[in-house]
């Protein structure tokens, strides 16, 4: 299978596996991520994923060269739309999806990472969305989510000269949420998710697409906030958290 999956407690940690190929995107893989994806956000059982990449050089190079090379645009349509539905199964989900970044994250690989909530990097990675020295540009959502996380300027840079950004250059551009060394990539990445996936699921899910709508109509935004924390005094997992913190315990969340 291009796609391994694991299930660690909550978590669901899936691992593009295609490492001859530094796990480039090829309709398998993306199908067979899809599915992955697919199965863990309609889990409940599955409070946050885990996406990284098989071998020690790379998280994704993108998407297949070998097989757009001879595309014609109506096929390059249709394989851009392809990614665009996984990016947005990501970005439109409730649960929290991790990138663990182990290496490469280049082109689609990069807009798999951004459309992630969370991007965790290994020491030696390198992001960046090279598609014009190949003569094309980003197909999966990279001149949308990019300019996000690094502002226009930052974006134009890597978009318009390819160039790919270290860890820690990404990190200083707000790509990356840390830096952590290789060896310590996955037990990071599961920690957090970890971490994540014990906090009641409505409240996260709602927070993140909360935070997915920030820059857009700021007054909506503020009164979606609004309704959105009224709505949590709705939920047994409002009262067992104030209850929790008053009786000095641990709580014990229903996740609903
Ligand atoms: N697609 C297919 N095969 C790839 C890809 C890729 N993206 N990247 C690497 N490979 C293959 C290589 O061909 C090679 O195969 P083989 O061993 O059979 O020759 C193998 O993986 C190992 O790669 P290298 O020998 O090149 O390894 P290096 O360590 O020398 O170089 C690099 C590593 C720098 C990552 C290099 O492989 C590279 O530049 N790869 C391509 C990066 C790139 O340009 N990515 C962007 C692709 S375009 C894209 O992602 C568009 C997304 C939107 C699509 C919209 C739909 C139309």
């Amino acid at each position: 299978m291009p796609v391994d999956v694991e299930r660690h407690g909550a978590v669901t940690l899936a691992r593009l596996d295609r490492p001859e190929a530094l796990n480039a995107l090829s309709p398998d893989l993306l199908d067979a991520l899809e599915d992955a994806l697919t199965d863990a956000v309609a889990d409940p059982s599955v409070r946050a994923v885990v996406i990284t990449g098989a071998g020690p050089k790379a998280f994704s190079a993108g998407a297949d060269i070998a097989h757009m090379r001879t595309a014609t645009p109506a096929e390059a349509q249709a394989f851009a739309r392809r990614g665009h539905r996984l990016m947005n199964l990501i970005e439109g989900s409730g649960t929290p999806v991790l990138a663990a970044v182990n290496g490469y994250a280049l082109g689609g690989g990069c807009e798999l990472a951004l459309a992630c909530d969370v991007r965790i990097a290994a020491e030696g990675a390198r992001i960046g969305l090279p598609e014009v020295t190949i003569g094309v540009l980003p197909g999966w959502g990279g001149t949308q989510r990019l300019p996000r996380l690094v502002g226009p300027g930052m974006a134009k840079e890597m978009i318009l000269s390819g160039r790919h950004l270290m860890a820690d250059e990404a990190l200083a551009a707000g790509l990356v949420n840390r830096v952590v060394p290789a060896d310590a990539l996955m037990a990071q990445a599961l920690e957090l998710a970890g971490q994540i996936a014990s906090r009641p699921a409505w409240q996260v899910a709602t927070a993140k697409r909360l935070i997915d709508r920030a820059g857009g109509d700021a007054a909506a935004g503020l009164a979606a906030e609004i309704d959105a924390f009224a709505l949590a005094f709705t939920t047994p997992d409002q009262r067992e958290g104030m209850d929790a913190f008053f009786e000095k315990r641990p709580p014990r969340f229903a996740g609903h």
